[in-house]
């Protein structure tokens, strides 16, 4: 009860008479404290939010914003804003704080309270903003942690917003959280600390600086930690999602390779960049973008020391992570090696390397074969049946080549981290685990130029915007109705549609593209964008001026070498040139074979196609079909979990602290459907369960169904609530389930009838109380 520590209490206790009034008396009077509160900073939980309108919502969550106040909920969904700003976001004294507490009662202002004294409103601005901060995020972390340790639900915790819209600190948030709160002992201890740590090393070689974010996911993450039955941490499995390779080659005006190259050279000695055979000066190489190499408030050589810590920490071998920077300076180098074109006497170009000495250092370094290296950039070497056929290559085609490796060898060098970080993370055990899962993945992205990248990367944002949709609007909605629950329909735009302009097995976008790219004779992005044009020209989400009878036509606009998408989070225009490529993503066979031959046991490892004893002539999937597939399989096991959502809204365009701008916001809360969102949630009901689950459960509160009930399970239900005296507009019965409203909505009708009920124990414990 609000005022009291709280402690876990049996269901039956009961509260002594003296207790109830001292209770109502502070309830009434943290009642007008409250509303003094919401006047000022907002309410807590939009579902309270009066009157109810997009209006009052941005305005609600501008106030709070304006108070430090970042988290606010819709329900159990967590709004989180991003501050821009380093507010303290962790404690331990928090994570105290925050342990074993009821998600349902935290109205941030009296939860506040919950220790010791009521202060008065107006002292709330001298609460350090860390203790508002924290709150929410903890809190829903602490109850996914608590349902799956006390009522053994998986549970998933899905973090989605834009780009920069800061999911990737809340998933750290959430991991620090788990990890504080659960097991203590040496052993625990360091899976806690293997499983954190794992976070710098893949955001150094994961991430990059773009216009929209300075620490920008390019690769998608999902993490499941798992627990034992009493919740300590055995382990964690990492699941990584295709990362933006083509930025190792070229990045987009602004942005920055991945952080791993500027931290290297910045925070490595100059015994060990001598090792590298690296030059400290960024602008030494060709693949480091020079326009913005530095990043305010970014401390790349410090963050190498991190890094580098980290990777002991995580168990890496210092023979491992040599090999893993060897092959970081022999993808930077590459970049440096140039091309000439040299006349052949059948009167075609072929292609030379202009100075031999990066190529030199590049094989000394990685025990690649020199000549064998400079025959690949040379020539190609097709394989059909029993035949090899060597046709030259010409300049651009081996700084194809060149790059093709450069993109090859670091991705396959990051999913190989990803694999050598699981298997030190994994569990040691058989023994059955519960798992939390962390979906942490790109934003959705517009730029100014968009390609395959960000069209696979809102694909992704598609498909996780339709499962919120499915879980929160859809089924919610679906089930009242299937229960046969009194119900007005609430009307919501669901993306499904544009899920199938993409991914139609038959239809889709990807579908098409990967067609084309199998097909004989000659594809080029301008034929795919052909194909498209005929299978999607009507489609009321895609948009393109290639065929004379578009819609689009006269759209200035949209140039003809592009295709637009509708997407639920806005229109974006995808550059089509690079899409067939991309989408191949082909490495020439003689450089592959020449990475399998190299004396270097990491670069041979990633290379296994390389070794001619397993020439496989079949293709490998294609990018798109790759990632569609493992999408897919995410999709289906995070259906499996028990979802918490927390939904990242960011403030401005500018990345600056304090600022609030109402259009942006207003944008992203009518694309992510919050509002249709609150109001399922007002008209609905929070808790449901079957009847024969809830007589099981809460039996033992009344004397006629304890400790057997011999009849019907709803008729057991409605003789025990009738005996508790809890209202009947607080519940509904269904066809197979009762349904009881969400204590929230009603918390300012129980503070006037003062329950602030939050289950069906506390929903007891308070009107025990009373009577
Ligand atoms: V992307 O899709 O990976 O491009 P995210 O992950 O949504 O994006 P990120 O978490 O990286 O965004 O946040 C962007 C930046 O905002 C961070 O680098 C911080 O500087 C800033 N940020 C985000 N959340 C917080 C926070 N809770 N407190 C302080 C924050 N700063
Ligand atoms: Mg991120």
């Amino acid at each position: 009860m609000p005022g009291k520590k709280k402690t876990a209490k049996p269901p039956l206790q009961t509260v002594p008479a003296h207790q109830t009034l001292e209770c109502e008396d502070k309830m009434a009077k943290m009642e007008v404290k409250t509303s003094l509160l919401d006047d000022m900073i907002g309410v807590g939980d939009m579902v309270l939010l009066e009157p109810l309108n997009e209006e009052s919502f941005i305005n609600n969550l501008k106030k709070r914003f304006d108070h430090d106040e970042v988290y606010t909920y819709i329900g159990s969904v967590v709004i989180s804003i991003n501050p821009y700003r380093s507010l303290p976001i962790y404690t331990p004294e928090k994570v105290e704080e925050y342990r074993n507490r009821n998600f349902y009662e935290l109205s941030p202002h009296i939860k506040r309270k919950r220790s010791k004294q009521i202060k008065p409103a107006l002292e709330w601005k001298c609460i350090p903003s860390c203790e508002r901060e924290t709150r929410l995020c903890f809190a829903l972390s602490d109850e996914a942690y608590r349902s799956l340790r006390d009522q053994d639900k998986d549970q998933c915790i899905l973090i989605t917003g834009e780009s920069g819209a800061g999911k990737t600190e809340a998933s750290k948030l959430v991991m620090s959280y788990v990890a504080a709160v659960c097991g203590k002992g040496a052993e625990v201890n360091q899976v806690k600390e293997q499983l954190l740590q794992s976070n710098p090393v893949l955001e150094a070689f994961g991430n990059a600086k773009t216009v929209r974010n300075d620490n920008s996911s390019r690769f998608g993450k999902y993490m499941d930690i798992e627990f034992d039955f009493k919740g300590d941490p055995l382990g964690g499995v990492i699941s990584n999602y295709l990362l933006e390779k083509s930025r190792v080659v070229k990045q987009p005006r602004g942005e920055r390779n991945f952080h791993i190259f500027y931290q290297i050279l910045s925070g490595a000695s100059d015994e060990f960049l001598c090792k590298l055979k690296l030059e400290r000066d960024f602008s030494r190489y060709n693949y480091l973008g020079l326009d913005s190499a530095r990043v305010n408030g970014v401390d790349d050589a410090s963050n190498f020391r991190t890094v580098r810590n980290a990777m002991q920490i995580v168990g890496f071998m210092d023979h491992e992570t040599q090999s893993v920077f060897e092959v970081v300076a022999a993808v930077l180098k590459l970049g440096n090696i140039e091309f000439k074109p040299e006349s052949r006497a059948n009167g075609l170009d072929e292609s030379k390397i202009k100075d031999k000495n990066e190529l030199k250092e590049i094989c000394e370094l990685t025990g690649i074969d020199q000549s064998v290296l400079e025959r690949a950039f040379s020539f190609r070497t097709v394989e059909a049946k029993q035949e090899k056929v060597s046709t030259t290559l010409n300049v651009a085609q081996a700084y194809y080549a060149r790059d093709a490796l450069a993109k090859n060898l670091y991705s396959r060098l990051f999913s190989w981290l990803v694999t050598r970080i699981n298997e030190s993370i994994k569990a040691q055990t058989k023994v059955r685990k519960k798992v939390m899962g962390v979906l942490d993945i790109y934003g959705f992205e517009i730029f100014e130029d968009n390609s395959f990248e960000q069209f696979i990367i809102n694909y992704c944002n598609e498909k996780l915007q339709q499962i919120f949709i499915e879980l929160t609007l859809k089924e919610e909605q679906e089930e009242y109705i299937r229960e046969g629950i009194e119900w007005t329909h609430i009307e919501y735009f669901n993306n499904a549609i544009i899920c199938d302009l993409i991914e139609n097995h038959q239809t889709g976008i990807l579908a098409m593209l990967d067609e084309e790219c199998l097909r004989p004779g000659t594809v080029t992005d301008d034929t795919f964008l052909e194909k498209l044009n005929q299978v999607c020209a009507t489609h009321q989400h895609f948009e393109s001026r290639m065929s004379k009878c578009s819609r689009f036509l006269n759209d200035t606009s949209l140039p003809h070498s592009c295709f637009r998408i509708q997407h639920y989070a806005g229109k974006v225009m995808y550059q089509v040139e690079g899409f067939v490529d991309k989408n191949n993503d082909l490495l020439y066979r003689d450089l592959s074979q020449a990475m399998w031959k190299a004396n270097h046991s990491l670069i041979k490892a990633l290379f296994p196609e390389g070794n001619p004893a397993k020439i496989n002539l079949k293709r490998p999937p294609t990018a798109g079909s790759q990632f569609k597939a493992s999408v897919a399989t995410l999709m289906k096991n995070l259906q499996t979990k028990n979802p918490n959502y927390i939904r990242c809204i960011k403030p401005n365009d500018k990345k600056a602290a304090h600022n609030f701008n109402d259009a942006l916001v207003c944008h992203q809360i009518r694309y992510l459907g919050l509002l249709e969102n609150v109001r399922v949630r007002r008209a609905g009901y929070a808790f449901r369960q079957p009847y024969e689950a809830c007589l099981e459960r809460y039996k033992m509160l009344c004397k006629q169904t304890w400790p057997h009930w011999k009849g019907p399970a709803r008729a057991g239900v409605e003789v025990l609530f009738n005996e508790l005296g809890i209202p009947e507009e607080e519940f509904s019965f269904g066809r197979s389930k009762i349904f009881i409203r969400n204590p929230r909505t009603q918390q300012k009708k129980y503070q006037k009838t003062k329950s602030s009920t939050i289950t069906i124990q506390s929903y007891v414990r308070g009107w025990k109380a009373r009577k």
